[in-house]
């Protein structure tokens, strides 16, 4: 009953109340109106992508500016990517459906030492809906789980993610181990992660660096297209 209300209430709000309504649902952590709000922004006509850019990744940045601020601490923020993630779940399966031909494959985790999985959730959901097949290996990876990934799945491109300044410089140890091995060149490997910037991604020996989820698919179909484009030269 408590949420046939809260449903109806949410109903009442214009576009911009509820969204910053939904902001404010993010931050105290409560998924069930996360997801109301999610499927009746939809309902009204939202893209999937608007959605999930104006209504929970701004929602998200809100959090984090006062947990660096210390205002919020990890059960509160653990809390509001929980609710950031039920809304995901239900735009994963309607940007995956947007029916764009097979691009290629990737693998993408976040590094080791660092358990930040939203935005290469994020990643992922819109690489699936611009037609890559992604193979997610999770979070706090060492270097031999993108290995045996890159072994199994034979990706044309690895991703990886890292929210800290403390472990972004493990994307070197993957990257150096990867050249040791002889198997650099064999793929792309595109980083990002909110610490990040172009120069790092240089010094680490990435091909890329994406800012955001959206950079990700582009750079991503550019690669695949000089690929296509060198194996019919050769
Ligand atoms: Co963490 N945390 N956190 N945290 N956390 C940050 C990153 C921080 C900036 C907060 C702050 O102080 N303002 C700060 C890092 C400071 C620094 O290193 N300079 C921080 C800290 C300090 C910590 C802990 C150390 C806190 C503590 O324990 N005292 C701890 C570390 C845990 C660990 O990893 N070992 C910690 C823990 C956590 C939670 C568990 C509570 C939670 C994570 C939950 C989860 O992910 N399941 C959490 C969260 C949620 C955040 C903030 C608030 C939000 C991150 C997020 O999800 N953003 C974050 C503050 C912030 O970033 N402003 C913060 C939304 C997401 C959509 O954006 O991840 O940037 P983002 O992804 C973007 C792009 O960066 C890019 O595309 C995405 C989509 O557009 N991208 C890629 C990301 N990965 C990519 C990979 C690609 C391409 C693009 O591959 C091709």
């Amino acid at each position: 009953m408590a949420d046939e209300d809260e449903e109806l209430d949410l109903n009442e709000l214009d576009d911009q109340e509820l969204v910053e309504q939904m902001w404010d649902d993010l931050y105290d952590g409560l998924a069930d109106e996360i997801v109301t709000g999610t499927n009746i922004l939809l309902g009204r006509g939202w893209t999937p992508y608007k959605v999930l850019t104006e209504a929970l990744v701004e929602g998200m940045r809100i959090v984090g500016v006062d947990f660096r601020d210390g205002i919020l601490f990890v059960p509160e923020v653990l809390m509001a990517a929980n609710s950031m993630k039920s809304g995901m779940n239900i735009l994963r399966p309607l940007l995956a459906e947007t029916g764009a031909p097979p691009q290629g494959k990737m693998v993408i985790g976040t590094v080791k030492g660092d358990i930040h999985d939203i935005g290469k959730n994020l990643v992922s959901m819109m690489m699936e809906g611009a037609g890559f097949e992604v193979i997610d290996i999770g979070i706090n990876n060492p270097v031999e789980k993108y290995l045996e990934a890159i072994e199994e799945h034979k990706p044309d491109i690895l991703g990886m993610s890292a929210l800290l300044t403390t472990t972004m410089p493990y994307m070197k140890v993957v990257i150096d181990t990867m050249k040791e091995k002889g198997i650099r060149d064999d793929y792309v490997v595109l980083v990002g992660g909110a610490p990040l910037n172009e120069e790092f991604a240089n010094e680490v020996g990435a091909d890329a660096y994406c800012r955001d989820a959206a950079v990700a698919v582009e750079t991503a179909k550019e690669y695949m297209t000089r690929k296509h484009n060198q194996h019919a030269a050769g």
